[in-house]
């Protein structure tokens, strides 16, 4: 029976819409106060974008906001995702820097016409955008102790500022994504690597488990503060938000069937099982690490369990995964396997995408979730869930509009997560599409379109997408009334 068939139906208050990211769309980088953050260094750095593109301007949500809550209501969205530029509420960054009152008036204007328009925000705190100040004044995220305490400090005024109003923060987008691409490849900033051929400074072996252990405590910190001086009266949900692909064993041997599972720890647990399950590290990684990866104090190991309200899942592809009989080198961050996107039949899991990692698989979205509730027990938000096409860059507006290949990638997770929900007893309370609109895709400048919103990015017109309508569909026929 085909999933339409089935009938099956999501709560009334199930949370659905569309994600963005502020360096990503926001714009106004050198207004309304706004101090630098590590992505304007990093893009404005010859050779670290694709085209030079920086986010200076992005799709200038900062001036368009008005008309994107007017598009995102046409959606029917009950939701969107946004980030906050920590640089644009606290300049300087530090917690005995000054606060920047616009900054707060411009967040306090977008989640202010959200709410009038019956859209609920979702708040992310940290989406990669470090002030400047702080990698200047102690090397960011490295220095684990100043950052906690400077990231606790924005935490504290953030949810002081907007928590009355906004019911659903997220700490951290994707610690994984900062500590290895930041820090072991530099491929992302701030552009740390070991590979001197490509970074000046770095040391791969060593700083992504120092930043990934920042991260865990500031987020440990964050989440203190919402739950003991804000939640019991603002009473909103306080969590971090997780990236993982689905690890498919190549073969059903022991031995890649244990390295999928050694690849999902090294993507996933090494943050969930410190917040959602033990205070510590996976086993495997600290077999693997030894004394390169950090040690958690027995407060630190406290101040981790239970830190969050929820799972937060960014989930885009699958992989399979091989087992390797070589020593994992030092720089290796995924579990010390082999990934490839075909089968030993030669079938590729999924059509290619403009984005070189993702492959259409949405099998293993349902895989996936069912690990992760499995693990960890704790009510899930996919909070970002997408796809770019290849090519779509290269078509005029009137085509690019038509994309039914995205339609049918959106199509295909949806319905594998009312499986997952439906018949296997997973429970997923909302759902947020990457992304609203096509914006700045980080490294990739301009050239990789993920939105279900085109935007022309010499006018800055946007123009909805086939997508938007299907989702929308999608959901209206979904939602119990
Ligand atoms: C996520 N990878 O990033 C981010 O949260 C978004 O800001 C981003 O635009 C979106 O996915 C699409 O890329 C990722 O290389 C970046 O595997 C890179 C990877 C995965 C996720």
């Amino acid at each position: 029976m085909s999933v339409a068939a089935k009938n099956y139906k999501l709560p009334a208050d199930f949370l659905w819409g569309f994600a963005t990211a502020a360096y990503q769309v926001e714009g106004g980088a050198q207004e309304g106060g706004r101090g630098p953050s590590i992505w304007d260094t990093f893009s404005h750095t010859p050779g670290k974008t694709h085209n030079g593109d920086t986010g200076d301007v992005a799709v200038d949500q900062f001036h368009l906001y008005k008309e994107d809550v007017q598009l995102l209501k046409s959606y029917g969205v009950k939701a969107y995702r946004i980030s906050l530029s920590w640089s644009r509420i606290i300049p300087l960054g530090g917690r005995n820097d000054p606060v920047n009152p616009e900054g707060i008036q411009y967040y306090n204007n977008l989640i202010n016409e959200l709410l009038a328009n019956g859209i609920a925000p979702f708040v992310t705190l940290y989406h990669w955008d470090l002030p400047q100040g702080l990698e200047d004044r102690y090397k960011g995220l490295l220095n684990t102790e100043e950052f906690a305490l400077d990231f606790e400090n924005y935490a504290r005024v953030v949810f002081g500022a907007f928590g009355d109003r906004v019911k659903h923060w997220l700490t951290f987008n994707e610690p994984v994504v900062v500590a290895t691409l930041g820090f072991s490849i530099g491929v992302f900033a701030p552009g740390r690597s070991s590979d001197r051929s490509r970074c000046q400074e770095g040391d791969s072996s060593t700083e992504p488990w120092r930043v990934g252990h920042s991260i865990l405590i500031a987020h440990g910190k964050a989440y203190k503060v919402y739950k003991e001086e804000f939640k019991p009266t603002q009473k909103g949900v306080c969590g971090i938000t997780l990236n993982g692909d689905w690890p498919e064993p190549y073969t059903q041997t022991p031995e890649d069937i244990e390295a999928a599972q050694r690849k999902n720890e090294f993507a996933i647990s090494w943050y969930a099982d410190p917040v959602y399950l033990s205070g510590d590290y996976p086993a495997s990684m600290r077999q693997q690490l030894g004394d390169r990866l950090p040690y958690f104090t027995k407060e630190e190991t406290a101040l981790m369990k239970g830190s969050s309200d929820f799972y937060g899942m960014n989930h885009y592809t699958a992989n399979y995964i091989k087992h390797r009989k070589t020593p994992a080198p030092l720089d290796d961050f995924i579990g010390n396997v082999d990934m490839t996107f075909t089968s030993t039949e030669g079938v590729d899991l999924g059509p290619e995408c403009e984005s070189f990692w993702l492959r259409p698989c949405a099998w293993g979205f349902r895989k996936l979730l069912n690990w992760i509730y499995k693990r960890y027990g704790y009510p899930i938000y996919v909070t970002e869930n997408g796809c770019s096409i290849k090519g779509e860059q290269n078509l005029p507006v009137e085509e690019a509009v038509n994309d039914d290949f995205r339609v049918k990638y959106f199509q295909d997770y949806l319905d594998a997560m009312l499986l997952a929900i439906h018949e296997d007893g997973v429970v997923v309370k909302g759902y947020l599409g990457w992304s609203f609109l096509d914006n700045f895709e980080w490294a990739e400048g301009y050239a990789t379109r993920f939105g279900v919103t085109h935007v022309d990015y010499k006018t800055l017109v946007r123009t909805p997408k086939k997508s938007a309508y299907a989702v929308k569909k999608w959901f209206e026929e979904h939602i119990e009334a």
